[in-house]
């Protein structure tokens, strides 16, 4: 603070701080270059005068900062993005001539931005919603974005009902509200209304919705895409992400209490393991098919709200997707990060998804919208890294808002013969470039829905019966929850008529938990088929719940006059497996250990609840157990980490502190001495005795 300035310009005023330049800070200047001399006051006609309108340097500087924000995304507006790199682990030469999907070894930069779908730019991270996860591809044949969620069908099967979608769950057009919740009449009414979108009605009231991390969710490309070879072959694929931390949800009780404790839970989640080195990390599936193998299906993969089960096409993994770098700056890269599902490069091409096909207009329109310029790719986040050009991208548009390039010379038409004058004659073809597959296409001009996407109900079915009892109790009380904010009874109804085409047994939870008499069922376009189960497709007891600490986080309880040894012990332990300790304590500043040293916690406990962490150990003294019973904050941390079924590890003095919040005995609940290994997992056998579910 050694620049300083004594507030000499305005004698007798006081207060501002005035820091001039020095050494270790540049001038501050206008966005013309120009020195300011002040950056505290306006220019005045006289120390207590208005301000006067010659000032250029208040308007300038006001008249940037009224023009900060633009418009947020319409959907998918509150994200977080991250840089890092894919790498390609086994080559798919065979079916692809992608570049970035040619050497093994080879890798790409990536940036991905996570996101949720309904609320807007301010709303909270945890809301029960779709995660969005888009990732950019630098490659060297340009940008390919593969825009995906953590889900993989959606809601319709047709693009021109995506403004209806969205405007039914988004907040409701009169009052103002719910920010990011589906729990409304709006967006019950359009569900019950659209049997096609039952399916992802069931995923959406899954522990799916209720993600832990952005670090431990799937994401999925959904479409049926192209891979074309260097032949001009097409293989249909579809692109599948499975996390390295597992799978991992939340649970109702705590995803709400998380909201409330911390808004930016999963943003912060993420920039803290980056931070830890604790890398976020994917394996890139694929899952490979040709036209025989589609028509062979009972369902259409043009049909977005169907997914074909691993256990009938396998994914063969092929890469992996590595997140370390937080961006420098959240404006720059993050909001103005421009997804397009019509950028691929030659080697991945489209399919006649209906719903894929309205998004390739969508995208390139809004970012126009968003980012006021045609020019968007030039914005460092959207530029391509590299193509056959040698430059980030080469050809003859020209100008247009926010033009960031200077081209030299006459050639911006081709053909042209410029060069013959010894004059640069621009960019030309590659016949080795994008050739769209050329699929034949044949037809009358319809309005139209294909038969083969009539069935509505059987995959809703595998679904469910995909489910793990207690995800079908998740899934169950889910309805039952949100149906219950429904206040238009005949929505309610109409819902459970639909559910009732999935499963009776569905149903008549459902209804059995609002009190209502079940309707008969809805008509069905088309038969409901018992298709096999896909165990796949369960998160809990499911092939990807990973029983580790690796990138988990366990909050240790303490208190004045805690025993050095155990939480040293404890951290280590925890540090071991993987994990990640955070100290936590009444009061943060410095904790006295019982040996006479001291410590300082990572967090207070008031400020984070144990719903914010995945485990918690409780190290306290007699003394300081005997004050915690008598604290609200320490008995709920306690009694919630029982209730969200988390392992608790507690030394004898700290028992107390147990009863009191009525943890009652099981696996999960243990002495410190084993707590690491306990730690790994969460209880789902303790839900029964903690709350009813449908
Ligand atoms: Fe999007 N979607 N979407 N969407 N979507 C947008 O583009 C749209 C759909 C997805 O982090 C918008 O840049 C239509 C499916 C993600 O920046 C917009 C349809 C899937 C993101 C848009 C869909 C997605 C978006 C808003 C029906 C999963 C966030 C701002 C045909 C495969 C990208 C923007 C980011 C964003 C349109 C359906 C994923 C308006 C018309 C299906 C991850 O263009």
């Amino acid at each position: 603070m050694d620049n300083l300035r004594p507030n000499d310009l305005h004698p007798g005023q006081g207060g501002e701080t005035h820091q001039v330049a020095d050494a270790d800070h540049p001038v501050l200047t206008t966005n013309q270059g120009m020195p300011v001399s002040d950056n505290q006051n306006q220019l005045k006609a006289g120390r207590r005068g208005p301000t006067l309108l010659e000032d250029h340097v208040f308007r300038e500087k006001m008249n940037h900062f009224d023009h900060e924000r633009i418009p947020e995304r319409i959907v998918h507006a509150r994200g977080t993005g991250l840089h890092g790199y894919f790498e390609l682990t086994e080559s798919l030469a065979d079916v692809s001539r992608a570049d970035l999907f040619q050497k093994k070894g080879d890798r790409c930069d990536v940036f991905v931005r996570f996101s949720t779908v309904a609320g807007g730019a301010g709303s909270i991270d945890t809301p029960r919603d779709v995660r969005g996860f888009a990732v950019k591809f630098y490659t060297r044949d340009g940008i390919w974005d593969m825009v995906g969620n953590n889900i993989p069908i959606f809601f319709i099967q047709d693009a021109i009902k995506f403004p209806d979608l969205i405007h039914a769950v988004k907040m409701e057009a009169d009052r103002g509200y719910p920010q990011a919740a589906t729990a409304h009449d709006t967006f019950w009414d359009f569900i019950s209304l659209m049997p096609e979108s039952t399916h992802m009605a069931l995923w959406a009231m899954s522990d799916r919705t209720l993600t832990r991390s952005f670090a431990t969710m799937q994401g999925f490309g959904i479409h049926t895409f192209r891979l074309v070879d260097k032949a001009g072959k097409s293989t249909f694929v579809k692109f599948h992400l499975k996390p390295k931390a597992g799978l991992q949800s939340t649970i109702w009780d705590e995803t709400v209490k998380v909201a409330g404790a911390d808004p930016d839970f999963q943003r912060r989640d993420m920039f803290e393991r980056i931070g830890r080195g604790d890398y976020p990390e994917w394996e890139f599936g694929v899952q490979l098919f040709d036209e025989d193998f589609a028509n062979s299906l009972p369902y259409d993969v043009l049909d977005a709200t169907k997914i074909i089960p691993e256990e009938i096409l396998p994914v063969r993994i092929v890469g992996k997707l590595v997140l370390n770098r937080y961006p420098d700056n959240y404006f720059a890269e993050t909001e103005q990060v421009a997804f397009c599902p019509s950028h691929v490069v030659p080697g991945i091409d489209h399919s006649n998804d209906p719903l894929l096909q309205g998004r390739l207009f969508s995208y390139l329109d809004t970012q126009l919208k968003r980012l006021g310029t045609t020019n968007f790719h030039q914005i460092p986040v959207n530029q391509s890294k590299g193509s056959r050009s040698g430059v980030p991208f080469n050809n003859l548009q020209r100008d247009g808002q926010m033009q960031m390039q200077v081209p030299k010379g006459r050639a911006n038409y081709e053909p042209n013969s410029l060069a013959k004058a010894g004059e640069p004659g621009g960019p030309r073809e590659d016949p080795n470039g994008f050739v769209s597959f050329p699929a034949h296409e044949e037809g009358p001009k319809l309005r139209v829905r294909a038969e083969s996407f009539a069935d509505h109900y059987s995959q809703a079915r595998m679904f469910w019966r995909s489910m793990d009892p207690a995800e079908q109790a998740h899934i169950a009380s889910a309805f039952v929850f949100e149906l219950s904010k429904v206040s238009i009874e005949h929505v309610r109804v109409a819902m459970m008529a639909n559910l009732r085409n999935v499963d009776e047994g569905l149903a008549s939870r459902v209804a059995d938990g609002l009190g209502m008499p079940l309707p008969p069922a809805s008509k069905t376009a088309a038969p409901v088929l018992d298709l096999p189960p896909s165990p796949a497709l369960r998160i809990i007891r499911g092939p990807l719940e990973k029983h580790t600490l690796k990138g988990k986080t366990v909050g240790i309880l303490i208190a004045d006059g805690t025993d050095a040894g155990e939480l040293a012990t404890l951290k280590a332990g925890v540090k071991a497996a993987g994990g990640h300790p955070m100290v936590i304590a009444p009061k943060v500043g410095a904790v006295p250990l019982s040996d006479g040293t001291s410590v300082k916690a990572d967090a207070q406990l008031f400020g984070q609840p144990s719903a914010t962490v995945d485990a918690i150990a409780v190290i306290l003294s007699e003394a300081a157990t005997k004050k915690l019973v008598k604290e609200g904050a320490a008995v709920q941390f306690v009694m919630d980490a029982f209730g969200h079924l988390k392992a608790i590890g507690h030394n004898a003095a700290a028992k107390p502190l147990l009863d009191k919040a009525g943890v009652e005995p099981d696996d999960g609940v243990t002495a410190l001495k084993g707590f690491v290994e306990a730690a790994k997992k969460r209880y789902w056998d303790r839900e029964a005795n903690v709350r009813t579910l449908a």
